[in-house]
């Protein structure tokens, strides 16, 4: 790296980067301080469109892979694998404006400070964002970097339907983001992701820096329940395949499930539909998506299967057929201990205040992590609230995350693994 002022003593510029999120969280704006940017959609477009003119701005060679995944790159004294850093520039409907976006534009401020600096690092910065995080547009989330990855063929993913029933690939065309730069990527020399914690965990602790040491498992199923529209007046109770019932209790049971397996488990409801979903008619279809999480495969794994044990039950008692199908599923991951251990010795070196914790929520790097060494850094979530328009992270603590992004990149990228 050569070196202007002393690389150490370099700072991001904080009112910079916050002027960048603020700017990116107008685009689908929902009114409320939060925005909603679905994949693939007019307003994932006008965010990918505003981000990928920073990066022109800021000189970076912006390249467009086949599944619209943007990698801007810095060149680097020497050429060969990119140090990246990065995240996701998509959101769920009601999202904040730091999910996702903190980390790809503390990548900018990174490389801006550093140019500003004169510094060149010796291995080129890529900052990224991937086609998609979210998944709840296109499921499995982290899409995008899972086809970078390769974990998934990108002729596969063109043919997902989304919960409108549009195609991938057709929706990827239609925003002009499907790109000519082959998948599965170029595994990068490492990479490093700055994210929203997403919980309350860094904040009831009073810590600033999260030091991630990995990613808990994720099962998303969809789960079809059939029976048989009837009149809500008419009939009489022990007649009734009511699949609005049957919905019900699988939501409840999901909750009982996780509270009685304890520890890390965690299960959600988001997403339920009846069928014809009208006031005076007994249910005749339900489709209800069952998110469960657990750091511990084997526990995960415990817990679909009792999922499916209560379906059985379920369709028994009340005349139904259930059935269901995976759309995401995902192992825990563990991050490179040699990245880990970067983020936290460089936290430490500037002062702030850390905590190693695995991810609640599923991030990129979990991704990359099948192809080159990864690591996280979190900062904190007020209230622990997030994919909600009250998403906040004070600037000081933005501040603090990119400038550990800042000093750990600059270790990648300037040295070994030694
Ligand atoms: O679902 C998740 O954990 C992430 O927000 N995609
Ligand atoms: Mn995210
Ligand atoms: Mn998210």
């Amino acid at each position: 790296m050569t070196r202007g002022p002393q690389v150490g003593e370099l700072r991001i510029d904080g009112d910079r980067l916050l002027r960048r999120l603020r700017e990116l969280g107008e685009v689908g704006s929902t009114g409320d301080g939060g925005c909603a940017r679905l994949a693939l959609t007019d307003a994932d477009r006008s965010g990918r469109d505003l981000v990928t003119t920073w990066m022109r701005d800021l000189g970076m060679q912006v390249a467009v892979d086949e599944i619209g995944n943007v990698v801007a790159t810095l060149p680097g004294q020497e050429a060969g694998a990119a140090v990246m850093c990065g995240s996701h520039v998509d959101t769920v409907a009601t999202g904040g404006i730091y999910d996702g976006n903190l980390g790809v534009l503390a990548g900018l401020e990174v490389v801006e400070t550093l140019s500003a600096a004169g510094v060149v690092p010796r291995r080129p910065l890529a900052v990224a964002f991937f086609t998609d995080e979210e998944g709840s547009r296109f499921a499995p989330d982290m899409l995008g970097s899972l086809v970078y990855a390769g974990g998934l063929p990108v002729e596969e993913a063109y043919d997902i339907v989304g919960i409108d029933g549009a195609r991938l690939g057709d929706e990827l065309a239609r925003i002009g983001y499907l790109g000519s730069l082959p998948c599965p990527g170029q595994a990068p020399h490492a990479y490093v992701e700055l994210h929203i914690e997403q919980g309350p965990v860094l904040e009831r602790h009073g810590e600033t820096i999260g030091v991630v040491t990995g990613v808990q498992g994720i099962s998303w199923q969809e789960v079809a329940i059939a029976g048989q529209s009837n009149h809500a007046g008419t009939t009489p109770l022990a007649y009734r395949h009511d699949a609005g019932l049957a919905a019900a209790r699988v939501a409840v049971y999901a909750r009982q499930l996780a509270a009685g397996m304890g520890g890390d488990q965690v299960a959600t409801v988001g997403k339920l539909d009846l069928f014809p979903d009208l006031v005076n008619v007994v249910a005749g279809r339900a489709t209800l998506t069952v998110d469960l999480r657990n750091t511990d495969e084997a526990r995960l794994a415990e817990a679909e299967r009792l999922l499916g044990a209560e379906l059985d039950r379920i369709a028994l008692d009340e005349g139904v057929r259930c059935s269901r199908r995976h759309l995401a599923r995902f192992e825990p991951v563990e991050f490179d201990p040699r990245v880990v251990q970067v983020v936290e010795s460089t936290a430490g070196s500037l002062g702030y205040s850390v905590r190693r914790m695995p991810s609640g929520a599923g991030h990129d790097a979990q991704m990359l992590a099948r192809v080159c060494p990864a690591g996280m850094i979190f900062v904190p979530s007020v209230g622990g609230v997030s994919h909600n328009p009250a998403e906040l992270t004070t600037p000081e603590h933005i501040e603090a995350g990119a400038n550990v992004l800042l000093h750990v990149l600059a270790r990648l990228a300037d040295q070994g693994w030694s």
